[in-house]
């Protein structure tokens, strides 16, 4: 809650904080894309840090006074290896999708085609893929000529032939791994042999599923692409920010063509700063330290075991209510429900679920006839309720709970004793609950 400072100085501002912190504790956060962080890492990305500018990179900096900035960025750069086992990291993209924006553009110059564009692919945004990964009304895909892989309309996962078959057509000069809402595991190591065979470049975006790998309860990526892009505020439960990483050496950058005697992981930090971004958001680069070194801990581990325990149980649960979810079940953090079977669409559903207390998203399912607007698909994740301290009781709880609201998304009453008993339950789980 907000000092009394803020609330004399600022009431209004200090209102919607307050407000914002009620809602956090009061309802289920159930956005896949979200989590909770820690006091430390709160405390860090609330302080002087904040203050300074540093654009350049530790050691050769724009400005003076960067010595402590620059043991902030140094710390949060090695841990980030550690947590990866990477060898090389950039730590200071401001978000997921300027990781992604730097990633590209350091591997194929969009100009390079001389007014063609440059074939790339990846996974269509109505099949779980993300907006930065070459839709139409993003940068990506106004700047290549994206082909988009989808998910097989029988498995609702990605068919690895499928993509295979659409490089030999295409011949991509990078492929994008990853997702924002597709519940399965990846196969890089077969992605990378799909790329080498078309002569691309393989960028993993790990964003959603970035904690997993950090623990070894995903494929990990590092070894197979050329470049991996996470946030750190999903499931590795840090401040808002991006991140890239790689493990690959030389200058091998040639073999996509382009005339540059820079490596890959140059090419990147210049595209970062100066390309991108210009000055650096130490206090959060701090924070993102600070979260490194928990999710470090063996506690983190243990948290992340517990959120696929509950994304697993929570989708049984929901299956059992007759909920049809994409690809049947999850591996990871998030499930997808396909709506249409219950008559509603997603954007009543997550209005629905919201007035219930129960936070989610609309989201479009593979085949959707609804508007990215409308939708007929909902998203849920348990990292944040996990991170409160809830476990497969609960899950199954709240499986009952968004069953309910589902048949009956307009009547009023029943609604609002639902969120009754979701306020009772959730106000009894802290805001802050990790050891
Ligand atoms: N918008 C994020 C999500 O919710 O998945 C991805 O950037």
């Amino acid at each position: 809650m907000t000092s009394e400072a803020l609330k004399i100085s600022d009431p209004e501002i200090a209102d919607a904080v307050d407000k914002e912190y009620i809602r956090q504790t009061d309802k289920l956060e159930m956005i896949a894309s979200e989590n909770i962080v820690s006091p430390a890492v709160m405390e860090v990305v609330g302080s002087v840090m904040t203050n300074k500018y540093a654009e350049g990179y530790p050691k050769r900096r724009y400005y003076g006074g960067c010595n402590f900035v620059d043991i902030a960025e140094n710390l949060a750069i090695e841990r980030a290896k550690e947590l990866f086992s990477a060898k090389w990291a950039n730590v200071q993209p401001h978000s997921g999708s300027q990781a992604n924006q730097s990633a590209y553009f350091s591997l194929i110059d969009p100009l390079s085609g001389k007014g063609k564009k440059i074939p790339v692919m990846g996974l269509h945004l109505n099949h779980g893929g993300h907006l930065t990964h070459g839709s139409p009304v993003n940068l990506s895909g106004r700047m290549y000529d994206i082909h988009a892989y989808t998910l097989d309309s029988k498995t609702g996962r990605i068919d690895m032939d499928q993509v295979a078959a659409l490089a030999r057509e295409v011949k991509p000069r990078m492929i994008i791994a990853g997702a924002s809402a597709y519940p399965r595991f990846w196969d890089f190591e077969r992605f990378r042999e799909i790329a080498d065979e078309a002569g691309a470049f393989l960028v993993s975006d790990i964003a959603h599923f970035a904690g997993m790998v950090a623990v070894g309860l995903h494929p990990d990526p590092l070894p197979y692409s050329h470049i991996v892009t996470t946030t750190t505020h999903k499931t590795l439960r840090g401040p808002r920010g991006g991140m890239i990483m790689s493990n690959f050496e030389g200058g091998e950058i040639l073999l996509a063509g382009i005339p540059t005697p820079k490596t890959v992981t140059e090419a990147v930090d210049s595209m970062v700063f100066p390309g991108v971004q210009g000055g650096p958001l130490m206090h959060v680069i701090a924070a993102k330290a600070v979260a490194f070194k928990e999710a470090l801990q063996p506690s983190y581990k243990t948290y992340m075991e517990k959120v696929l325990e509950n994304a697993k149980v929570l989708a049984e649960e929901l299956m059992k209510y007759d909920f049809k979810l994409v690809s049947d079940g999850t591996d990871n953090h998030l499930m997808l429900l396909d709506l249409s079977n219950k008559g509603v669409t997603g954007k009543l559903a997550e209005k629905a679920l919201e007035w219930s207390g129960i936070t989610t998203n609309k989201n479009m399912v593979p085949g959707d006839k609804q508007s990215p607007f409308v939708t007929s698909g909902i998203r849920i994740g348990t990292p944040a309720l996990t991170t409160r301290g809830m476990g497969v009781d609960e899950m199954k709880r709240i499986a009952a709970w968004i069953d309910a609201v589902i048949k009956d998304p307009e009547n009023k009453e029943f609604r609002r004793s639902i969120r009754t008993e979701v306020k009772e339950m959730a106000s009894s789980f802290p805001h802050f609950a990790w050891s």
